[in-house]
């Protein structure tokens, strides 16, 4: 799938090593074990719920179903990878190492777990992973704050080889996205659109970065909604997606909405293309987020205003907090290993930066720089319950409520793209996968 990997892993390695030795000399470490991490079993079963690896582990290592692995670090010395591999034949066990990653590590075999205390090597030693005293963790620094915290900081730098593979995921997801508009548009309910989506990924439900978003009509009023509708219904307004994909535990979030009429819906889910694209144009290095943030309420406001279905200026519908019942969630977040990527909310001391007032979901306020992933992802949407409370407070007359009512039933729009952050300008990883298909 990626082209160099070899070259381009080895590069992000070197400058992994680089990273860690500068945190763990900031924190007094000079050995830092990462445990993969352990399956977790169902409660009076002995199924497991599906495996999720430390994303401290694959943020060094490409193994993303790889149980029961220590990765030890020290400093000046070539990586250690305790890579368990039983003998087993209930479980396919994992596969040998591949050289193209495995070279820059020294692997040593496991048939047994192993405890911490049979790894550590150093008085000066730290954990990062959840680990349970029963694994011997004895007096060994479990999940330091201030470590992980430099860490997550690092994480937030991409590297190429971490580009490479989320622009991977994009490509991925960009040819599951039209797999699932050919299936909405040819008449499918939203179980068979996710199923033509997870074949069109080549990925399974649980392989996913999270839990895709099929929602028809009002269901896209429901944020995160979760249904998965076994039949078609009889009135198509609209469609929403947000789906993903991975490429080595490196995630692509996408949300694409579509519309079955050419009348006010879709003048709106025009006019939220176009802004959602003029917002990622300020995503450069040096932009405060939270300054990008309240840009999408502003814009989205003066675009119900034009549309007739504000009656206030949009600066009053902001300052109000009238936007905020239209565009209730944040407008994005860092993107990663972790969909919800870490470090959004810390400056680069490790200290908290505030959200807005009024803003208490957004995922990220930091002043971006080169390097960053993170997605642009306005939304307008006509939530029953907030458009209830607008309407009894002294803000109800702001609306025209009959254009409300048109626009109910088409549930809401969301506009999300992947952008890369470079110096005065940025790579839409989005976009350019949409358009290389
Ligand atoms: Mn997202």
């Amino acid at each position: 799938m990626i082209v160099e990997a070899r070259s381009l892993f080895a590069e992000h390695i070197a400058t992994r090593q680089a990273q860690l030795a500068l945190a763990l000399d900031a924190c007094g470490y000079d050995e830092l074990l990462i445990w993969s991490g352990a399956q977790i079993t169902a409660f009076l079963d002995d199924y497991h719920y599906p495996f999720k690896p430390n994303p401290h582990f694959m943020s060094w290592l490409p193994l993303t179903r790889h149980e029961e692995c220590w990765l030890q670090l020290r400093l000046g010395e070539k990586p250690v990878l305790y890579y368990y591999q039983p003998d087993d034949y209930w479980y396919a066990p994992p596969t040998d190492p591949e050289s193209w990653w495995a070279d820059q590590v020294e692997i040593k075999p496991l048939r047994k777990p192993l405890a911490a205390r049979d790894v550590v090597s150093s008085s000066k030693a730290a954990i990062i992973g959840e680990v349970e005293d029963r694994r011997g963790v004895g007096d060994v620094s479990l999940n330091p704050q201030a470590l992980i915290n430099l860490l997550h900081l690092d994480r937030t730098r991409k590297t190429a080889w971490e580009v490479a593979c989320i622009a991977a995921a994009n490509k991925i997801a960009a040819i599951a996205h039209n797999a699932a508009r050919d299936a909405y548009f040819a008449g499918a309910s939203e179980f068979d659109i996710e199923m033509a989506y997870c074949q069109a990924a080549r990925l399974q439900a649980h392989e996913m970065p999270y839990g895709s978003i099929v929602a028809i009509n009002e269901h896209a009023a429901t944020l995160h909604y979760q249904g998965k509708d076994r039949s078609a219904p009889t009135v198509r307004n609209a469609f929403l997606i947000d789906a993903g994909a991975t490429c080595y535990g490196y995630a692509a979030d996408i949300t694409r909405t579509y519309s079955n009429s050419d009348g006010l819906f879709a003048q709106l889910l025009a006019g939220m293309d176009a802004l959602e694209q003029r917002i990622v144009a300020g995503a450069i290095a040096g932009t405060d987020y939270r300054r990008l943030h309240l840009q999408a309420h502003a814009e989205i406001a003066a675009l119900l205003k034009d549309l007739g279905v504000l009656k206030v200026s949009p600066e009053a519908a902001v300052a109000e907090g009238i936007s905020a019942t239209f565009l209730p969630h944040g407008l994005g977040h860092y993107l990663g290993l972790q969909t919800h990527d870490v470090a959004g909310l810390i400056d680069n001391q490790g200290e908290d930066l505030p959200r807005p007032q009024g803003h208490q979901f957004l995922r990220l306020t930091r002043v971006l720089e080169a390097g960053n992933i993170l997605t642009i992802e306005p939304g307008v949407y006509f939530i029953d319950s907030l458009l209830a409370k607008l309407r009894e407070s002294k803000h109800g007359v702001a609306v025209n409520w009959d254009l409300i009512e048109q626009l109910r039933p088409y549930g809401g729009i969301r506009v999300e793209d992947n952008i890369l952050v470079g110096e005065g300008g940025n790579r839409n990883l989005t976009r350019e996968a949409f358009a290389q298909l």
